[in-house]
Order: C-alpha cells, then sequence, then structure tokens
C-alpha cells in the first residue's frame, strides 16, 4: 500500500472559486477509502452474532464497506478453534477468512495464548509443565497452519501482565504451568509454522504511560529483551479500551501516552497497533450530544498516532454498533462510532474528516515503509477500490458558500443536513432544513471541512469561509 497525498483526486471547479470554494472531495470516499490512500488499516471486529447471521444486512455492508481489516470477536480464541483435546473447528474463522478475501481485506487472528476463553481441558494439566507445553506447542502449530498465509497477523500472546503492579500475570494457567517462558515459545512456535505473520503482543491499559509503575513501561523492558534475545515480536497491539475523560476522575490513560510507548518501540524496530479501540461513557449517565462529539475528539487524537507515528498503521475498533458491544460487561456505554440504529456518531465524522484533511509531513516517507512491508505478506490484499464500488451510491448533490451563507443542490431526499468541522475534524456547525441555505454567520474566519447529507448522498468538501 503506497502512501499518497490525502487530497488526491480533488476536484477543483473554476467556477466556484470565486465562491470561496477551495477543494472538493470525493462524493464516494470512505473510512477504507481514505485509510487505503493514507497507507493505513482502519478495521472493526465482526461480533459474534454475525457468525450466526444474527445481525441485520446493513451491518455487513457498512463493514465492507468502511474497513480494509478485520479480526473476530472470539471465534479465533482457544475455546473457540479447540474445544476438546485435539478436535479442531475452524468453521467460524474459515467463514471470516473467506469473507475477508472476497471483500480484500486484511485479516488479524486473535489470540494463540491467553489465560481467558481457554477450554475446562487444558486446566487439567496445570501441574503438568511437559504437557501443557506440548498442548500450547499443539494448539499453536495446528491454528497457525490452518491459516498460514491467510492471516497476515496474530496476537501471539494476550493479556500476559497483570493490571496493578506490574509484574506477570500470576494466575494465568500458562503462566502457572510453565513459567513465563511461555511467552518466548509462542513467539518462536508461531514464527515457525508462518515465518510471514506479523507477531504482536497485546494487551490494556498500555495507554496509561511508560514509566517502570506503568503497565507499558514494565512491557517495553520485554519488549526490549525479546528483540536482543531475537524473540520474533514485530509488534504490540494497544487494546485501548478507554473511557471518556471527564466522566472519570481516575482516568489516567491519554493519547499523548500512547504515542510515547509508540515512539519507544519505533526505536526497537516493533510497531505500535491500536487493536481494540472503544471509549465508552459510565453506564447510566446521559449522554449528551456534546459528550458524543468530545468522544470523537478522542478517536481522533488516537487516529493521530497511527497517521503520523511511521511504526504505527492499524486502527481497530471493538465493534461496529453501540448495539452490539462487551462495554455493558464493562460498566460502561456508547464507546463506538455507530449509534443503535447503525447510523454513524460524530466520532465517525471526526475520522472520517481527520481521513481526509491529514496532509502528511513533506520529508517523511511515512508509512511508504511500514504498510509496504505488510502488504507484501497480505495475499487477501486486493483492489479494495473494487470491492465496495456496489455500495457506493452516486451523488448528485453540490455546494457553494458565498459571503456567509451555504447553498445547497441536488437533495435525493426532503431534507439536507450539513456538518461542519474544523481541519481538526472538530465538529462546528451542524443543521437540516429543506430550503438548501444555510446562514455561517456564526463560524470564524477559516478553512473548513463541510459535509452534506441527503437520502443516500453525501458530499464533502472543503470550503474557506472569509
Ligand atoms: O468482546 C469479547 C466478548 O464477546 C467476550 O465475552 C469476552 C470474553 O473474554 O471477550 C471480549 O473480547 C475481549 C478480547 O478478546 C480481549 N481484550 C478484551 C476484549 C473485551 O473484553
Amino acid at each position: 500500500m503506497k502512501k499518497t497525498h490525502a487530497f488526491a483526486g480533488l476536484v477543483l471547479s473554476t467556477a466556484l472559486l470565486g465562491a470561496g470554494l477551495a477543494n472538493a472531495f470525493a462524493a464516494d470516499e470512505t473510512l477504507r477509502s481514505l485509510a487505503d490512500k493514507n497507507g493505513i488499516y482502519i478495521g472493526a471486529i465482526l461480533n459474534s452474532q454475525w457468525f450466526s447471521g444474527g445481525l441485520p444486512g446493513n451491518y455487513e455492508q457498512i463493514h465492507k464497506q468502511q474497513f480494509n481489516i478485520v479480526v473476530a470477536e472470539n471465534e479465533m480464541k482457544f475455546d473457540a478453534t479447540e474445544p476438546q483435546e485435539g478436535r479442531f473447528n475452524y468453521n467460524n474463522g474459515d467463514k471470516m477468512v473467506k469473507y475477508a478475501k472476497q471483500n480484500g481485506m486484511r485479516v488479524r487472528g486473535h489470540a494463540l495464548a491467553w489465560h481467558s476463553q481457554v477450554p475446562g481441558w487444558v486446566n487439567n494439566y496445570k501441574n503438568d509443565k511437559k504437557k501443557l507445553l506440548a498442548v500450547l506447542k499443539n494448539h499453536i502449530e495446528k491454528v497457525v497452519s490452518h491459516w498460514k498465509g491467510q492471516v497476515a497477523e496474530w496476537d501471539v500472546v494476550n493479556e500476559a501482565i497483570s493490571n496493578n503492579e506490574p509484574q506477570w500475570r500470576t494466575g494465568s494457567v500458562w503462566y502457572q504451568g510453565i513459567g513465563p517462558e511461555f511467552i518466548d515459545s509462542a513467539f518462536v512456535w508461531t514464527h515457525a509454522v508462518d515465518p510471514d505473520a506479523e507477531l504482536c503482543y497485546n494487551d490494556y491499559n498500555l495507554e496509561q504511560g511508560i514509566n517502570p509503575k506503568a503497565k507499558a513501561g514494565f512491557l517495553l523492558e520485554q519488549v526490549k529483551r525479546w528483540v536482543a534475545n531475537g524473540i520474533p515480536i514485530h509488534c504490540v497491539g494497544s487494546q485501548t479500551h478507554v473511557e471518556d475523560t471527564t466522566t472519570d476522575k481516575h482516568f489516567i490513560g491519554s493519547p499523548d501516552s500512547l504515542r510515547s510507548l509508540a515512539k519507544e518501540l519505533a526505536k526497537l524496530n516493533v510497531k505500535l497497533k491500536i487493536t481494540e479501540l472503544d471509549i465508552g461513557f459510565k453506564s447510566g449517565i446521559n449522554v449528551s450530544q456534546r459528550d458524543l462529539q468530545r468522544q470523537g475528539q478522542t478517536f481522533r487524537q488516537y487516529l493521530d498516532i497511527i497517521l503520523e507515528e511511521p511504526n504505527a498503521d492499524t486502527y481497530l475498533i471493538w465493534g461496529v454498533s453501540d448495539k452490539w458491544s462487551w462495554l455493558g460487561g464493562l460498566n460502561r456505554q456508547k464507546g463506538l462510532i455507530y449509534d443503535d440504529n447503525l447510523k454513524p456518531k460524530p466520532a465517525f465524522d471526526s475520522i472520517l474528516v481527520r481521513l481526509q484533511t491529514y496532509e502528511p509531513p513533506k520529508d517523511t516517507a511515512k508509512k511508504d515503509t511500514v504498510v509496504q512491508d505488510s502488504s507484501k505478506k497480505d495475499s487477501t490484499k486486493k483492489d479494495t477500490t473494487d470491492a465496495i464500488k456496489p455500495f457506493i451510491a452516486p451523488s448528485s448533490l453540490s455546494l457553494h458558500v458565498a459571503g456567509r451563507t451555504l447553498f445547497v443542490t441536488g437533495f435525493t431526499s426532503k431534507t439536507a443536513k450539513v456538518d461542519i468541522f474544523d481541519m481538526q475534524g472538530r465538529p462546528v456547525f451542524s443543521t437540516e432544513n429543506n430550503k438548501g441555505v444555510f446562514d455561517l454567520t456564526t463560524i470564524a474566519e477559516g478553512l473548513y471541512v463541510v459535509r452534506v447529507q441527503s437520502g443516500f448522498s453525501n458530499l464533502t468538501q472543503k470550503v474557506s469561509i472569509k
């Protein structure tokens, strides 16, 4: 995947220049087409309900239209793939891999060695180190070879560090039965089976600082050791399940902290990926439109790490719609980018606009190196534009600004909704009417992105307001 300028393909209409119009974005841009342009992966899990056909059709349409990477919520975990000793079940995983292939998406595998979702029979061997090593080795060899060349990256080890005093998670069956060396072994076995796959250590709370008392600080020391010892680790996955800052006084994580981790990992030639992002509010509170806009800003700040740090290439969200999200179990709500009715939230807009407006610094080759490497390994990657073509509605909308008035024509339904964002993707204006004339006197002078939606059509353009 070649990183190109986000504004590539812009249409300049000379007729409208006098009216203050600067640039137009292609009407059919999606998160996915913009992620491709920016040389990054953007994705969401396929929720477990999808595997049993329990989700509405537009869920899947949105999923393949908007994302270029996919991971299974539960279906590639140990209990799903080897529910009984030596009896493997790949059906659901195969279903996802087929879906990804048909739609030109990259596949993430999650997860090989994890203390949770381990079937009961494994615990029978918790006091038998030799047997437990054989169990883990056999599991990894079978699962990784089954999807060799189809799963581009694996979470080889998930959540092996404890939450409190940073140390290993001692309650894990793998830690208890084998010791921390189960981690080194898991990486080596996985690499031996699929030397082309990218191999990650994945964990949560990694956005809470890199000092030695924080989880990411402890992890960094381990990554240094693994790299020095030649353990094949290529990436750290930051799950990034965070809570909206203003509703939790104890919140200590931040995009800046995660960026520091990315920078430290770069020194070790290891990538950072955001693998399970959600930004929830406490359950039970009323979430206002303003709260949702602030949430959008946080989504955008995490995206900036992926756009700006040369060793960061993946932005994966742990769900599509708030309606199907694990967050209730954590006493959180509304942490995703589509609402209960699969309508895009301000967070979606914020991400979209950021991807549209991002301009890479002129002096860096940025993702050329990072993403080219991974796409070489990604046999499922093909022309994504072809894959999403059937879902793109042609737009008849047009807009122009004259003085402080915005004119919209070509409605495909009774009304048009206008959203205006600043160049950081912050929403500054939102209204809907049936006249096509919008008063912009409340907006300060500057460069903005205007998005118009009417029926199934939408149009996004960059405008200068004077
Ligand atoms: O979203 C998953 C949920 O359906 C399962 O019940 C849960 C069981 O452990 O796992 C959830 O996914 C987790 C992921 O595999 C690892 N990081 C935390 C995720 C949210 O709990």
